[in-house]
Formats: structure tokens, sequence, C-alpha cells
């Protein structure tokens, strides 16, 4: 088999292996703690962790800051025994009651003073674990009805939020992480177009970055590998979450491929062709576990997504590109489609 020009290293967040709870019924697995999911990890096929600024510091917001440097530490000193490394901490932002209307966009002050000082602290931890990437998905920056917000002080505000965590810290990554809906309506920074344009708009557009997250291309209604592909462009997809989504309904997290086999190979095959990971780009499985899953199989949706992966990397490395630009040349699509759904599928050729 021809030698795969990415390289690539997977990751997890500890949200990746969950009780099940849904909107409409409580949890149906017992919790597993940090620990043990550290422990779970490598033997998954895994090498890193991606982490909120409170799974790393349980309970942060009553905790002193001296404290919470010591138990990220301490957090780091665990990471290490295990061989685990740190993708990114990210700051979360939707769960504190002061935050109910909006962090960096909530028409509180006080509410926007507490996003600001809290991802600071998301800085602090970040350096602690020794990452420089901060992901922050936006997920309470919009509205359920317009007329509630003005989008172009909202796009301002975020603008200056991002700013001041720059200013904060110089070496400081940031990945926008994109999502067009959920928990809101209607978010301010939709689609990866909006999170890039977010970056040029900052004082320091050579440290924004983004993050692609498959099911939220497809609520967006994108095809996810043409959204990997337009940052790829601009040089700006620093990370992946790698999931499926069954088109326009709640956020579902499936499993890698578990929907739409032909839109995972095109993902894979995207971050192949530009050879994803070289520059120490991890890919992350944003996966969760079926409600309907026991508690004695609830990793199956992580070690499955990534069996997938490395299955669709074969048919990508293996894709006939001679015959490819062939068809390319004839500009008989119909028969790259036959060749393309052959080659998935195994059929003879
Ligand atoms: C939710 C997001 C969420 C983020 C995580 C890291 O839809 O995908 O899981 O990826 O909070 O910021
Ligand atoms: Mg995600």
């Amino acid at each position: 088999m021809p030698k795969s020009k990415g390289k690539y290293r997977f990751s997890f967040g500890p949200w990746n292996i969950d009780e099940g709870g849904d909107p409409f019924g409580p949890t149906v697995r017992t919790p597993i703690a940090l620990a043990k999911k550290i422990k779970t990890l490598k033997g998954l096929g895994f090498d890193g962790i991606q982490f909120h600024d409170d799974d790393a510091v349980p309970d942060l917001d009553d905790k002193s800051h001296a404290q919470i440097m010591a138990e990220a530490k301490k957090m780091k000193k665990i990471l290490d025994s295990e061989g685990v490394k740190c993708e990114f901490v990210a700051p979360r932002l939707w769960f504190s009651p002061k935050t109910i209307d909006g962090a960096y966009t909530s028409h509180d002050p006080a509410a926007r003073k507490y996003a600001i000082e809290r991802t600071k602290i998301c800085i602090d931890i970040n350096n602690a674990l020794e990452t420089s990437h901060m992901v922050v998905w936006l997920a309470r920056e919009g509205t359920y009805i317009r007329e509630s917000k003005n989008p172009v002080e909202q796009t301002l505000l975020i603008r200056d939020a991002l700013n001041a965590m720059l200013d904060y810290d110089k070496n400081l990554k940031i990945l926008v992480e994109p999502k067009p809906n959920e928990p809101v309506d209607s978010a301010i920074i939709s689609t990866i177009g909006h999170a890039i344009a977010l970056g040029y708009m900052t004082n320091h557009p050579e440290r924004m970055g983004c993050l692609v997250e498959t099911a939220h291309s497809i609520l967006a209604g994108l095809d996810p590998s043409d959204d990997m592909g337009f940052a790829l462009a601009h040089g700006k997809l620093w990370s992946v979450h790698l999931n499926d989504q069954g088109g326009l309904k709640f956020d579902q997290d499936k499993s890698f491929g578990s929907y739409n086999l032909r839109h995972a190979f095109n993902q894979v095959r995207v971050l192949e062709e530009y050879g994803f990971g070289r520059n120490g780009e991890w890919v992350g499985m944003d996966v969760k576990a079926m409600r309907t899953q026991k508690q004695t199989a609830n990793t199956k949706h992580l070690s499955n997504s990534l069996e997938r992966f490395h299955f669709l990397l074969g048919k990508a490395v293996t894709f006939n590109k001679k015959l490819e630009a062939e068809l390319i040349k004839a500009r008989d699509y119909e028969e790259l489609d036959r060749y393309t759904i052959c080659h998935l599928m195994g059929m003879k050729y």
C-alpha cells in the first residue's frame, strides 16, 4: 500500500465517554472517573486528551487561582505518567448562570467580564498542561430571536474578546469551532467561513485558526470535506472533530462514518491529500455512544470511529490517481462516480 502523506494522532475529550442522558430522559450509565478515562485512552488507539477547563480542574469558579494552578499541575503529572498529551483546553462558558444570555456577547457587562476572566484562567490551565492551543466553541453567542441581539455588535464583541485573549498570552493560538445552532437557535459564528473571517478581524490573525466538526458542517447544510478544504486553503485547519450526523436533526455526534461513508471517505481523503498532522495537528473524535449502549460497552463508538478512519485512509491512499486524472480530463464524472463507489465498496472495477 502507498505510504500515507499525513501524520495522524488521535484525541477525544472526557465528555466522549458519557452517561447517556438526553433532554428527554436521565442518564443510563454510571459515571467513569476521569483517571480511568485517561487510562483507557491509549488502549483504544488514542494518544491525546481534550479538556474543558473544568474537566481539568473541576468547580474552578469556586477555587482560588493558586488552587486552580496546583490542580492543573497535578493533572499534568497524571497525563505524563500515562504518556498522554493534552491537545487543547477549551473554556466551558455555557454552564454558568452568569452566561444564560451569552458570554462574550451578553448584554450584561458583568457576564462579559466573567467570560473574559474565566477564559484567562483557561489559558493559564492550557499553559500548565503544556499546550498553546485553546479551542473556543461559542456555544451561547447567538440568539433565540433576532431582535434580542444586534449581529454587528455581537461580532465586534467576539472580536474584542479574542483580542483580549491574544494580548493576555503572546504564545496562545486560538481555534474557533463554529456551529450553526444548538444550544442557541441561531449562532453568530455559524460556519468555517465565519470562523476564519473572525480570525482575520483580530490583531493577530497568524495566531487564529479553526476546527471543523463533521456534524456542525452538516447542520449548516454543508459538506464537511469542503469545509476542511476551505480551511486548508487558508492554512487554518488546525484540528478536526470527526463524527457523523444524519442531516438536520439535533446534534447527534454519531460515530465517524456511521451515517455517510462517502462523506467520511472524502474527509479522510482531503486531510490525507494535504498531509494533515505534519504540523502537529490532531484528529479529534467528538463522538457519543448511543443511549441504548450498556455500561460494559461504552467505548465502542471511539474504537469503531478509529477503525473506520484507518480503513478509509487505506481507501484514500489506494485511490487510482491516474484514472482519476484521466476521467477528469474526459469530463466523465459518471465514470468517476462509478469508480469511486466500486473502490469504496470493494466491487470489481
Ligand atoms: C458541541 C461541541 C463541543 C466542543 C467542545 C470543545 O457541539 O462539538 O463538544 O467540541 O466543547 O470546545
Ligand atoms: Mg466539537
